[in-house]
């Protein structure tokens, strides 16, 4: 179903991107294009200096120290448990658990929940568009455990069949992990519903959230998702740092996937016990000053607000597939109605490769190969596609570059 095109939000989106010193620069003699947002986002000043700010004047070990520093840099690195908290509409803060970034996360998922729920011929239900993070991990899992892994096919629009997803589960399927946005086609998957067969079948909903969170209000209790991924860095945060949200009573029940200090609750060679929950699944020293900076990226889009950011980069989404489509040979792989900020396209006669490095002689970046998505682009017969993806610090005159740069590359090619 088509989303309508909300209200043009009341934010000043050009001096917004005043605060991305990087996007200010030439590459090749031409102004930066930056179109690699689901690969990583850009970093704001106002992160950049608090993080800063922490290496300067803040930092020490978290957790540990009775003196004053460690007890600041804990205040500082604890705070952004809670703003996550409040982003995504968690219950509780406990329910916030830090990793290094959404691989990080669904490997905890799989390694902790997963090698304790199941056993031979229990089954994991995955789809066909996910990225590689949310594929091998479970493959791991299910070597280790006889557990069978299904796939939902994606249909030639690039959404998820349901059909033959109800077809597939069964109340041997325990596990349904899902991504929320597609990083290689773009398509916005309806998680709810998804979520709400799981649960009528027994199973638990895992969500790869990489690349929704970034672009829009995600509610996890709405959702009703069991475990929700995501990376600060696709956020305007740094990398190295990430999320994983788990439902209180599913992570108290789970053991820990790593050992080490700050995981533990008392140690002895004959015993060891076992911090609570988030504490339990952070073993050793974390990326504190990434936690800092993350929670400074959250106060950065909380004061644009996600809504806003929604709208904005659905009308700079819907417009880039409007001019592409219109280019001559190119065809779009991913054609979904709903789609979130990335647009992935091939041409029969030139190669992806090929294609991003004319780009990048004139300046503008975009992503070309498989996107950690090999099994979707084999589903449409291609090993690789050009892909630009978007963020609310982009324009309408950033599309019309990529546009001019596909129409000169395309004339290497007559
Ligand atoms: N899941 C999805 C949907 C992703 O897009 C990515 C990264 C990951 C998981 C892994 O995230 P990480 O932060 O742990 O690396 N996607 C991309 C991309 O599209 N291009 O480069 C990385």
């Amino acid at each position: 179903m088509p989303q309508a095109v909300k209200d043009i939000p009341a934010v000043d989106f050009d001096k917004i991107r005043k605060d991305f010193s990087v996007l200010n620069q030439t590459v090749n003699g031409q102004p930066l294009v930056y179109l690699d947002n689901a690969a990583s986002s850009q970093m704001p000043k106002q992160v950049a200096d608090r993080m800063d700010h922490y290496h300067r004047h803040e930092h020490a070990n978290v957790h540990r120290g009775i003196h004053t520093l460690s007890q600041k840099a804990t205040d500082a690195y604890e705070e952004a448990r809670t703003k996550v908290q409040e982003l995504i509409h968690a219950d509780h803060e406990y329910e916030v658990i830090y990793t290094t970034g959404t691989t990080d996360s669904l490997n905890l998922v799989a390694n902790s929940y997963g090698l304790e729920n199941l056993s031979k011929g229990d089954e994991i239900i995955l789809t066909e568009m996910e990225h590689h993070a949310n594929i091998v991990p479970w493959q791991m899992i299910a070597k280790k455990t006889g557990a069978i892994i299904k796939v939902i096919p994606v249909t030639d629009s690039g959404e998820l069949d349901l059909e033959a997803y109800k077809d597939l589960i069964t109340s041997s399927t325990k596990i349904v992990s899902v991504v929320h946005v597609s990083n290689a086609l773009g398509t916005m998957n309806p998680i709810k519903k998804i979520g709400e067969i799981a649960h009528e079948n027994g199973a638990v909903l895992v969500v790869d959230g990489a690349q929704a969170v970034p672009h829009q209000a995600v509610d996890v209790q709405d959702i009703d998702a069991d475990f929700y991924a995501f990376s600060a860095h696709k956020m305007c945060g740094p990398t190295g740092f990430g999320i994983l949200y788990g439902k209180k009573k599913l992570l108290d029940a789970m053991p820990p996937y790593r050992g080490g200090g700050d995981m533990i609750d008392k140690v002895s060679f004959e015993e060891t016990t076992f911090n609570v929950v988030p504490f339990r699944f952070e073993a050793g020293t974390p990326p504190i000053s990434a936690a800092v900076g993350f929670s400074a990226a959250l106060d950065y889009l909380n004061d644009i607000g996600m809504d806003q950011i929604e709208t904005r980069e659905h009308e700079l989404v819907n417009y880039a597939v409007e001019r592409v489509t219109k280019i001559d040979g190119l065809k779009l792989v991913g054609n979904s109605a709903n789609r979130a900020s990335v647009v992935s396209f091939v041409f029969d006669d030139i190669h992806a490769s090929d294609l991003g490095m004319i780009l990048d002689k004139r300046g503008i970046a975009v992503r070309t190969g498989h996107h950690c998505a090999q099994p979707v682009l084999r589903r449409f017969g291609v090993p690789a596609t050009t892909r630009a993806s978007l963020s609310f610090y982009n324009t309408k005159d950033d599309i019309d570059r990529l546009v001019d740069g596909i129409e000169y590359a395309k004339t290497f090619f007559e």
